[in-house]
This record gives C-alpha cells, structure tokens and sequence, in this order.
C-alpha cells in the first residue's frame, strides 16, 4: 500500500500555524457517494442533535466514537488520512470520535470561538496530542459559513472557555489578543478539501445565511500514549485498522447493514 505523507514544507506550515490544508485529498466521486449515503442515512438522521450558538441559532450534528465499517469509517480508516496524522502528531492514532456537521441553508448556526482542547482537556487528556480532519463535503465558502482559524493560535497553549449557547467558548478577551496579532484566515474549500487543525487552534464559524448547505465530516484523532485517564465522552486507545485506499469506492450499503 502507497504512503501519504506531507512535504515538508506542508508539515512546516502544520507546526507553525496549526493546521494546513490538503486540496483534493478526496475525489469528487467519493465525496458525491458520502453526500448521497448521508443524506438517505436512517440512521445519521435519528443520531442528529443541535448545539445553540450566542445567538440562540442552532447547528447540527451527529456524532460517532468508534470507526466502523460503515462509509464514515472508510474516510476515518483512510491511509490517505492516518499517513499524514500519524505524521503530524508522531505516533499511533486511535479516533477520538467523528461527526457530521450539518450546517444547514439559511437557518444554519455558528460555532463560536474555541479550541478544541479547551474543553477535550476535561475529558481526561493530559495533553493537546490530538488533532482534527475536517473534510468539505460541500463547496465551503464564507457565505455559507467556512471554517475560520487564527493562524499561529495553537502557540498560545490552552486558553479558559465558558459556556455560550450549548456551546463551549473562549475566553473573547485572548480571543481579541490574538487577533490583534495573529491573521484570521477563512479556509474556502471544495468538496473533497481537507483541514488538519491542531486541538489548541482557535477557530469558528458563521451562521450560514446562505441558501447552500455546508456539511463536512471532521475525524478527530488522539495519540495512543495520550489515552485518557478517566473516561467521560470519548474512549480509550483503541486500535485502528486501515481500510484499502480504494475502500471508499468499493463500499457497498447491502454489505454493511
Ligand atoms: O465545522 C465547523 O464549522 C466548526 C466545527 C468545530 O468547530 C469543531 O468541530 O470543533
């Protein structure tokens, strides 16, 4: 089987500013069969619940803790995905959990300001050692509400964070320390695009007030000697196995009931 990896200078951008983004690390046919397979998915839908961002709006999610062999799990088991966390953070990797984001046309909710590992650090990791894959499954644009990091944030360490709607956030006065300091980037992205984002990066999105959905599949990964110590929401090592890298396409509904 072929390895993925990042040059070198994708690791350098990784390590400086906390995430870098892989253009096209998925085909367009395998994004299609993930927003066909999603969309029908009995399943994903009755597992959907919804977060209130600071406004009262809300976003949905549904959300797994365990790599399957459903089609979420081909993306999660990727080669094309393991090679480069495994890269990035060092070490074996276990999933921590992954999770539909359903941002919905016009009624779509933000999510506020955070890190990921502000409130991971309470369920039981000792330290940032994980990072996030965000996968576009539809075209991701400031209208509809993109992905937005603060370049460099991760180097800030782990910052306070409150409740605000159902969500966890930052503390908005680092928040804006930050900002005046650091580049606030929206990541535009195609189907298929994908963004490796460090668990202390700062990041959020706007509500989508546009008429085009924005999904996305985020895979979050933990390292296997960053296993938590007490367990609260997500599990413990857990050994997982890589798919085939045609996995995705090969991918049957009636095989995997
Ligand atoms: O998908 C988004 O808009 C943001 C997701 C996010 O912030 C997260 O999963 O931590």
């Amino acid at each position: 089987m072929p390895h993925y990896l990042l040059n070198s200078l994708e690791v350098a951008q990784y390590q400086r500013d906390g995430f870098v983004i892989v253009r096209g690390l998925f085909e367009r046919d395998e994004m299609l069969k993930l927003l066909s397979h999603a969309k029908g998915d009995e399943a994903l839908t009755q597992s959907v619940y919804g977060r209130k961002d600071s406004s009262g709006q809300v976003t949905k999610l549904a959300l797994q803790n365990e790599a399957g062999d459903d089609l979420y799990g081909m993306f999660a088991r990727s080669p094309r995905m393991l090679d480069r966390v495994e890269q990035l953070l060092g070490e074996e990797v276990y999933l921590w959990h992954s999770k539909m984001m359903l941002k919905e046309p016009l009624v779509g909710g933000a999510w506020e300001w955070h890190q990921d590992y502000g409130y991971w650090y309470f369920d039981g990791c000792l330290t940032p050692d994980l990072l996030s894959v965000l996968i576009s499954i539809d075209h991701a644009h400031k209208a509809n509400g993109c992905l937005q990091v603060i370049r460099g944030s991760h180097l800030i360490g782990r910052i306070d964070h409150g409740k605000t709607g159902d969500q966890s956030g930052a503390d908005l006065s680092r928040v804006q320390q930050a900002l005046d300091r650091m580049e606030l980037v929206w990541c535009e992205c195609e189907p298929g695009d994908a963004i490796f984002f460090h668990s202390n990066v700062l990041h959020r999105s706007d509500q989508n007030t546009s008429p085009n959905a924005r999904w996305s599949l985020i895979c979050c990964y933990n390292t296997k000697s960053n296993s938590p110590l007490t367990v609260r929401k997500h599990p413990r090592y857990t050994p997982l196995d890589r798919v085939t890298d045609d996995a995705i396409r090969a991918w049957q509904p009636l095989h995997h009931s």
